[in-house]
This record gives structure tokens, C-alpha cells and sequence, in this order.
């Protein structure tokens, strides 16, 4: 049924080639202090892309030692803001400049679309790098009109050795969510990337020092969780950790925190977002943007809209053409024009969606199209349609995290409302309706950090983003994310000397 099966077949070979594979700490590209290297793949065909130095405990010691340096004696914290601001701004250009090939590697190393890429995610770093070199000369305290002859005021300082997790959907926002705010407010740096995506960190660190970051303030360190990933979280002399991956990992490093030095932790992990579309909607435009909050970026979406509620009275034309999208829906080389889908990103992952997609049907959901593999190599998942699916399925209440679209049918508000905050997670919701009291009522109603109505997965520099529950704590982006990584100090000084 899928005519798209043989896309997957012929490949574009990228035109970028891989110059960074070694970590980079204190401003220089080294080997893992073990010599151990390990493979990253392309998902396209699951084939070795290249060698990448597996940093572990010991290269964590060297780069947050780095890091320290730089914070304690280093040039960065003695910058003006605005110095400070002019590298975030020239990084950006020089990101810009490079566009293509940079994202040429992303998609090479993940399967994400081409023109995703290079379109909307490159852009977009270079817009949330501008943004927060917007902030660092904005960033100040306050004076306290406090009880007393006291003159009070805060001082809005960096933490100090920020260290900071990120997972592979999204390598390159990942790490401006993360590295922007903590540079804008003059933190030192040690990021982990996730080891399916260690390759664009790389490339964009390097142009980061040749923008004239200083050595030692930002590191980047391949390798994998529990040894490189685990040594960052339980570091004594990191100061901050922050985190995005799943919510299981999430209370890992929070743990891991606890135990060593309380680090300040901030996550952004998992979530089951619902998107609810009402009695009024107009069905074509909400099957398409349903259809793209679940698919986009091949479900791997901490936000992914991965329960469709659908009211009762529009559920079967709902169903009826929701369906027809998913298998129109182009699936195939992530390089090439009007491809909709590429592959999922590791063979773990790949299981693990077609195990979600098992379990639904035992569990008796219908599967109305896909349901198996694409293609005989890579890791392509057709695109996935169950309705008739209930609360309680693994389906309805895991995170999937790939292509598989859940519909479920509601009768009333108060009910939906009820069931869609019945999860452990907060992450996001969307509303498809034209009533403006209806839209009202779900955006208050609704337990999750963002709420997107009559629209979906729309993201800016500005917006803040992050989870009620176990979703995870903390916001990233926007005015809110400064907080992630600042203290506050308070400077209490008598109106008039004391007569010593
Ligand atoms: O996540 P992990 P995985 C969800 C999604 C996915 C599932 C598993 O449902 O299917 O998580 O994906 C590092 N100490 N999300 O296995 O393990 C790891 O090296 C310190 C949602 O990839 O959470 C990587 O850098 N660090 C999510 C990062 O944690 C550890 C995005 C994420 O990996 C560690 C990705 C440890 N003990 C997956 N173990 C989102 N919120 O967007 C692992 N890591």
C-alpha cells in the first residue's frame, strides 16, 4: 500500500564530509585519555559513518577542570556583557555561513529531513544564538526597598561550571536551548551529546572558538551515558547539570546530583501529549495539523501530539481521512525533495516502535494502515494509524516516540479534560476548535507547559518551554531560562557607615 517503499532504497550521498571526531576540550580537538573510539551510523542504512573518541570519566575530569579554570582565571567572566554578547553574535554569522553543510551532517547523522535542517532548525539556532546575545548585556539586578537604614541590592551572577546532557532528535537546538542562555550569562560549559549524534556539536564548538570563545569555556565530550554522561551528573565541582532525554534517565541524574554535590538540576524529559479536537473543527485542517504534531521529525518528538482525541460526532470522517494522510504521507531518503519521513534513528529505537506498535495490537486497537518496517535496510517505520484506541493501552500512555498515531474518541469537555491530564506526564497540549470559550476553558483546564491552540509545535527563541510533572522542572528559552543559570546574591550595606 505504501508506493514509497523504493525511495528508501536509492540514496543521495551527502556532500559534507566529517573533519571533527575527537573531543574537544580547552579550546583543542584531543582522544579519549582511554584512546577508545566508538561508531556513529548513518540511519539511512545503519552503516558506520564514522569513528567518534569515546570520552568517559577521566576526559569529564580533564574538560570540567578545563571549564573551572575558565570560569575561576580565565578572560570570560572579566569580559564585558557586551564582548560577551559580540561572540554569540559572530558565532551566529559564522553558523549561518557554513548552513548547508552543517546541516547536511545533521541529517547524515540522524535522518531528519533535509530541508528541515537546513530551513527551520539551522535558522532557528542561529535565531536563539542572537537572541541571548541580546541578553547578555541585559541581564542585572535589582535594589530592594528593604525595612532599616540598609542600602540592599542583588547581583545577578553566573553559577558557575554548567553541565549539560542533551539527547539526539534534536543535536543542534538541543545545544543552543542549553549553551545560549548558559554563555549569555557568563557560565563555563562541559555538554555530553547524545552518542547516536555526536558529529555537528563538533563542527559548530569549533566555529564557536573561531568566532573568539575563549579555551576551556565551552567542552564538548562524546561518549556514552552511564560512563561520560553519569561522571557529568555526579561531578563535584559542576555546579549546575541540566538535562533533556527520558523521563527514566532524568531521574537517574537528579539522583546522581542528590548524591554528590545538590547541583541545581533542571530536566526537560518525556510526555504523551494530547491534542484535542472538537465537535466544531474543521476536519481537514485538523487531520492535517494532527497529523504533522504526531509525525513531524519521525514521532521523535518530546512534545509529539501522540494522543488524537476526537470528538464523537466528527471521529469517523476524522478517522476516514486521517488515514488516507498517513498513507499519502512520502516516506524515503531524508535528502530528497518531498520526502515527508526519514528513517528513525538507531536500530534501539526502531524496535522499539515496532514492539509499541505490537502491543497495540494485542491489545486490540485497530490498525487502520502501516504497522511494519519500510524498506529492507535503515531504520524506516511506515507511518502508523490506530483508533478505537482506549486509556489504558501501553500505546495511550507510554511515550512511542516514532510513527504511530493513536486517534481516540470523546463524548464531552469535562471528560476530555479529565482524561487528557490523566498521564504522569505535562509536556504540551494542543485545541482544535473555532469557540473561543471552548479554547478558553482547555487552555486553563490542561496540565502542561505549553498549549498550542489551532496550531502545533510552533517554537521561537522567546517562548518557554518545559514540563508540568514528570515532564520535568525548569524552563528553557525564552526570559525564563536565564534563571536556569543564575544566582542571586544579596548586598545588604548600612545608609550610613557605623562609627568604628
Ligand atoms: O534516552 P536517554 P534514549 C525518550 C524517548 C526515547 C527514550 C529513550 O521516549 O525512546 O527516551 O531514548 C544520556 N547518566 N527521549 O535512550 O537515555 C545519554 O547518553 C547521565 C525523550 O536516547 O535519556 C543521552 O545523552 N546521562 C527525549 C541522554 O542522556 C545519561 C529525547 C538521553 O538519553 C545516562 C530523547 C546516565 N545514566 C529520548 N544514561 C526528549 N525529552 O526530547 C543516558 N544518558
Amino acid at each position: 500500500r505504501f508506493s514509497t517503499a523504493a525511495a528508501v532504497e536509492e540514496l543521495i550521498t551527502p556532500q559534507v564530509s566529517i573533519n571533527h571526531t575527537q573531543l574537544l576540550i580547552n579550546g583543542q580537538f584531543v582522544d579519549a585519555a582511554s584512546g577508545k573510539t566508538f561508531p556513529t551510523y548513518d540511519p539511512r542504512t545503519g552503516e558506520v559513518i564514522a569513528q567518534v573518541a569515546e570520552g568517559d570519566a577521566e576526559d569529564i575530569n580533564r574538560a570540567v577542570s578545563a571549564a573551572r579554570e575558565a570560569f575561576d582565571n580565565g578572560p570570560w567572566p572579566k569580559m564585558t556583557a557586551y564582548e560577551r554578547s559580540r561572540i554569540l553574535l559572530r558565532f551566529a554569522d559564522l553558523v549561518e555561513k557554513h548552513n548547508d553543510e552543517i546541516a547536511a551532517l545533521e541529517t547524515w547523522n540522524n535522518g531528519k529531513l533535509y530541508d528541515q535542517a537546513a530551513k527551520t532548525e539551522l535558522p532557528m539556532f542561529v535565531r536563539l544564538f542572537r537572541y541571548y546575545a541580546g541578553w547578555a548585556d541585559k541581564i542585572h539586578g535589582m535594589t530592594i526597598p528593604a525595612d532599616g537604614s540598609y542600602h540592599v541590592q542583588t547581583l545577578h551572577e553566573p553559577i558557575g561550571v554548567a553541565g549539560q546532557i542533551i539527547p539526539w532528535n534534536f543535536p543542534l537546538l538541543m545545544f543552543a536551548w542549553k549553551v545560549g542562555p548558559a554563555l549569555a550569562c557568563g557560565n563555563t560549559i562541559v555538554l555530553k551529546t547524545s552518542e547516536q549524534t555526536p558529529l555537528t556539536a563538533l563542527i559548530v564548538a569549533k566555529l564557536f572558538h573561531e568566532a573568539g570563545l575563549p579555551p576551556g569555556v565551552l567542552n564538548i565530550v562524546s561518549g556514552f551515558g552511564p560512563t561520560a554522561g553519569a561522571s557529568l551528573a555526579s561531578h563535584m565541582d559542576v555546579d549546575k547539570l541540566a538535562f533533556t532525554g527520558s523521563t527514566d534517565t532524568g531521574k537517574t541524574v537528579l539522583q546522581l546530583a542528590a548524591r554528590s554535590n545538590l547541583k541545581q538540576v533542571t530536566l526537560e524529559l518525556g510526555g504523551k501529549s494530547p491534542f484535542i479536537i472538537c465537535e466544531d473543527a474543521d476536519v481537514d485542517k485538523a487531520v492535517e495539523i494532527a497529523h504533522f504534531a504526531l509525525f513531524f521529525n519521525q514521532g521523535q518528538c518530546c512534545c509529539a501530539g501522540s494522543r488524537t482525541f476526537v470528538h464523537e460526532s466528527i471521529y469517523d470522517e476524522f478517522l476516514e481521512k486521517a488515514k488516507e494522510r498517513a498513507l499519502r504521507r512520502v516516506v524515503g531518503d531524508p535528502f530528497k525533495n518531498g520526502v515527508e519521513q526519514g528513517p528513525q534513528i538507531d536500530s534501539k529505537q526502531f524496535e522499539k516502535v515496532l514492539r509499541y506498535i505490537k502491543s497495540g495490537i494485542d491489545s486490540n486497537a485497530t490498525l487502520e494502515c502501516g504497522g511494519g518496517r519500510l524498506g529492507s535496510k535503515g531504520f524506516f517505520v511506515q507511518p502508523t494509524v490506530f483508533s478505537n484506541v482506549q486509556d489504558d493501552m501501553l500505546i495511550a500512555k507510554d511515550e512511542i516516540f516514532g510513527p504511530v498515531q493513536s486517534i481516540l474518541k470523546f463524548r464531552d469537555i469535562d471528560e476530555v479534560i479529565r482524561r487528557a491530564n490523566a498521564t504522569q506526564y505535562g509536556l504540551a497540549a494542543g485545541v482544535f476548535t473555532k469557540n473561543l470559550s471552548t479554547a478558553n476553558t482547555l487552555m486553563r483546564a490542561l496540565r502542561a507547559g505549553t498549549v498550542w491552540i489551532n496550531c502545533f509545535d510552533v517554537f521561537d527563541a522567546a517562548i518557554p518551554f518545559g514540563g508540568y510533572k514528570m515532564s520535568g522542572n525548569g524552563r528553557e528559552k525564552g526570559i525564563y531560562s536565564l534563571n536556569n543559570y543564575l544566582q542571586v546574591k544579596a548586598v545588604v550595606s548600612p545608609l550610613k557607615n557605623p562609627a568604628w
